[in-house]
């Protein structure tokens, strides 16, 4: 993409700082291809020109509520703009149909009571300052279109602390505002429960981590449905990838899901039935020293779940077994293992473990001998016999994890169901909106698995972004009848490919092999190792382009993302991708006198059935069968990555139904703290949400529009009669102040002209030259940004 533009002497210029990422400053001097700028710090330097972007003299102090309303469309532009605005409490801004939310870490008075709700309705989206309603709004008009309502989706994107569950609540209250009916008398109304089901899945679902103290650690779409009048018929809940390894793994300053501190300030009835202690006492908690939430009151919370669980439709029974697993749970993580006499074998260490084993096999209402059993012995079967070994303590605790988790996501996955159940969905419904609130794209000192499906889930969601934005840009171009035929398209299918795809074995000859397809050939063979798992990847990809080996290690492996490159270290890949449960466990846990523990543990064969009843937002798209394996026991077909790509594919099959929308969050420090604006890190955010990368797809067309009438007002300086003259015909008056002004490349639409990028600092440069501002120093210079 080449941006030319004039630079001249006097003119105000951004340019790069390794600090503030950019900083302002006036052209002093141009000599060559250099520059002489002197900075608004004071400091003088010289730069070459081509490294300095041009800055809108006239940009308004406040800002724009929309980027594309900027005279000069670049990074430095947005930046600013973004700046001035948050400093105003001006959280929210456009870059076309974008929301860019940048999260205020403080309450802002009245931005979203029942009155804003009030004005957003069926105003024109742009008529008032974005907002999270007015997509809601805009959404909810299309919907309620008498019998041609048609399905929007609202994705929620940004990384962890953003503030995406806060907008997607906004969303939420919106839509149930606008969409909301009374339930009939005693009942609970759809949208009801659809709000209530936050802080349920909320007290199951997230946790203190270092960057949210309320941090989702799932992906969660929200699928509400319309009846043909425009109401809340139903709704459906579909969750993504909840972190298994929380439940018994943390570190400092985490804390682990919410509900295990509910539990533990749980009435003094629940806590003494439950043989219940402080977090202290408990492993899975105390692993950290972080206990408390400040402002948060657990006993409380407690109180406000089981009201919330109430809403949904769990039943006081039901939420009575919840918490028991909840607190059986805790009891499991503090039963601890010694060796036993035979060699390799191993036994609860002492009484306090024997107490908690038995306090769990109580809780789960399951035999306590064969709860030790599953943690301290494994049955091999052979074609003649099973034969029982023996495991080691170190082995016995890993048993013992296993279950923690697979019984935590199990729960999990339940309470999900339960929710949809009691909700419902509108089988008649022709129009939906769907609110994706999934995590951003994650790159750490050390990557692991979970960020790995992150990281491909953000791939996906940035291609079908892209795609979009693409569509919109020609949508508005063919609206104008302006020629779009050279904007050109840049995908990042190859990374998709790479990970799920095709690879060519010799020419013209393929077959799966992309990464997920060699992990899960892996963890299929049981002499694989994460080193025969990365040296085959390789192997394979050694010549793909976005792909690479680290120098210093040989199990790490490099993807060049579209948002950056991240290694990922493959130690714990093969274990985290496998999907099974201990044989031994799923038997116990099948056979639980509690029906509630029992339900979670079906028997292999019931389980499509049971599957086939689980009715899904999935249904009307044709996915139902990826719910089929949502209940693996024993072995599992499916692994964990794979299973995640199908939810991926089901739901951008449900995406492709509708008219997506786009919220990008922005957290402005890693503090938590109000009013600091990280340069650096917002940029960085801005282009791993994609927004860049729509800036750019608009640079390569015709980045800046005008309406004829500003732009006549502004340009008119170039033939002042002319403009008189012709006063009733904008095309004509327009057309000719660009030709007076030299411009080539430019488009005329029906009420707009629109201009390539860099064509509007050319045309600053020649009216301020016709104004005789400093005429006679003028020095002019054509630039080529690339
Ligand atoms: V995570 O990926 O689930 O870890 P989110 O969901 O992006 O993350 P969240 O919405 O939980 O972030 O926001 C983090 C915190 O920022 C909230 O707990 C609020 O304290 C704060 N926040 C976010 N948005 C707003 C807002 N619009 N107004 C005020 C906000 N505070
Ligand atoms: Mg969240």
């Amino acid at each position: 993409m080449a941006v030319a533009t004039n630079i001249i002497v006097g003119s105000q210029v951004w340019v790069e700082d390794p600090e503030v990422a950019w900083i302002d400053g006036d052209v002093l001097e141009i000599k060559g291809a250099d520059i002489k700028v002197k900075l608004t710090t004071g400091k003088e330097i010289v730069i070459k020109s081509a490294q300095a972007y041009p800055k809108d003299p006239e940009a308004p102090s406040c800002g724009v509520d929309d980027m594309t309303k900027l005279a000069y469309l670049h990074e430095p532009g947005v930046l600013e703009n973004l700046k001035s605005r948050y400093n105003m409490d001006e959280i929210y801004t456009y870059t076309g149909n974008i929301l860019i939310a940048v999260n205020p870490f403080k309450r802002i008075p009245h931005l979203y009571d029942k009155h804003m709700m009030g004005q957003y309705k069926g105003a024109a989206l742009g008529e008032l300052s974005p907002h999270p309603y007015a997509i809601a709004d805009a959404s909810y008009r299309h919907v309620q279109m008498v019998n041609e309502g048609i399905s929007q989706s609202i994705l929620v994107s940004g990384e962890s602390g953003a503030g995406k569950t806060e907008s997607t609540k906004n969303l939420m209250q919106y839509l149930a505002y606008m969409g909301g009916r009374p339930g009939a008398q005693g009942q609970r109304s759809v949208e009801q429960q659809v709000l209530e089901s936050n802080p349920v899945l909320e007290a199951f679902g997230n946790a203190k981590t270092v960057r949210n103290n309320n941090s989702s650690r799932f992906g969660k779409f929200v699928e509400i449905q319309f009846n043909d009048r425009g109401k809340i018929s139903g709704a459906a809940i579909r969750t993504y990838l909840l972190e298994r390894s929380r439940v018994c793994q943390l570190s400092d300053p985490e804390r682990n899901y919410h509900c295990f501190y509910m539990i533990c300030a749980a009435p003094p009835d629940v806590f003494k039935k439950y043989k219940l202690g402080k977090p202290q006492t408990f492993h899975y908690l105390n692993q950290t020293n972080c206990y408390e939430l400040s402002g948060v009151d657990e006993s409380k919370e407690y109180l406000a779940t089981r009201k919330a669980m109430d809403v949904v439709g769990i039943s006081s029974d039901e939420q009575e077994a919840i918490f028991r697993i909840v607190a059986a749970i805790l009891h499991l993580g503090n039963i601890e293992f010694v060796k036993d006499k035979e060699p390799d074998s191993s036994k609860p260490k002492d009484d306090q473990s024997k107490f908690h084993l038995k306090t769990a096999a109580e809780l789960f209402m399951c035999d306590e001998a064969a709860l030790q059993d599953s943690f301290c012995k494994r049955v091999i079967v052979t074609r003649d016999e099973s034969i029982k070994k023996s495991l080691d303590p170190l082995a016995a605790a890993l048993n013992r994890d296993a279950l923690a988790k697979i019984v935590y996501t199990r729960l999990f996955d339940w309470i999900v169901g339960r929710i949809n159940e009691s909700i419902g969905q509108d089988a008649e419904s022709k129009s939906l909106i769907g609110v994706l609130d999934i995590y951003g794209f994650e790159s750490f000192k050390t990557n692991s698995f979970e960020q790995f499906c992150i990281n491909l889930t953000n791939e996906k969601l940035q291609q079908h972004f892209n795609q979009h934005v693409f569509k919109m840009e020609q949508e508005e171009y063919t609206k104008e009848e302006i020629d779009w035929s050279y904007i050109e398209f840049v995908d990042n299918q190859d990374i998709l490919d790479l990970i799920e795809k095709i690879v060519y074995v010799r020419k013209n000859v393929a077959k799966p092999g992309g990464i997920l397809a060699l992990l899960d050939e892996a963890c299929m063979f049981p002499r694989s190792t994460h080193e025969t798992f990365a040296e085959k990847l390789f192997q394979t990809f050694k010549d793909h382009k976005r792909f690479s080996k680290p120098k210093l290690s040989n199990s790490a492996f490099t993807i060049d993302h579209y948002a950056g490159e991240v290694t990922y270290q493959t130690e714990f890949f093969l274990d985290k991708n496998k999907d099974y449960v201990v044989a031994e466990q799923q038997a116990l846990l099948s056979a639980s006198k509690c029906s509630f523990v029992s339900n979670l543990f079906p028997p292999p064969q019931e389980e499509s059935s049971k599957a086939s009843k689980f009715s899904s937002i999935g249904t009307r798209f044709k996915v139902q069968y990826y719910f089929d394996t949502l209940h693996t026991s024993n072995y599992s077909s499916v692994s964990n990555l794979s299973y995640l790509q199908q939810q991926l594919q089901a739901l951008l099959e449900t995406l492709s139904h509708t008219e997506p929308h786009y919220i990008r969050c922005v957290k402005p420090n890693n503090l938590l703290k109000p009013s600091i604006f990280e340069n650096q890190n917002i940029l960085q955010q801005l282009r791993c949400g994609g927004v860049m990368e729509a800036i750019r797809i608009s640079m390569a067309g015709f980045p800046t529009r005008k309406p004829f009438k500003e732009f006549i007002s502004r340009f008119k300086i170039f033939s002042p009669d002319d403009v008189k003259k012709r006063c009733d015909d904008d095309i004509k008056t327009s057309r000719l102040l660009l030709e007076k002004a030299n411009l080539q490349g430019y488009q005329i639409g029906k009420t707009k002209v629109f201009l390539r990028a860099g064509q509007m600092a050319e045309l600053d440069a020649r009216r301020s030259e016709v104004l005789g501002r400093s005429a006679s120093k003028v020095q002019r210079k054509f630039l080529t940004y690339s």
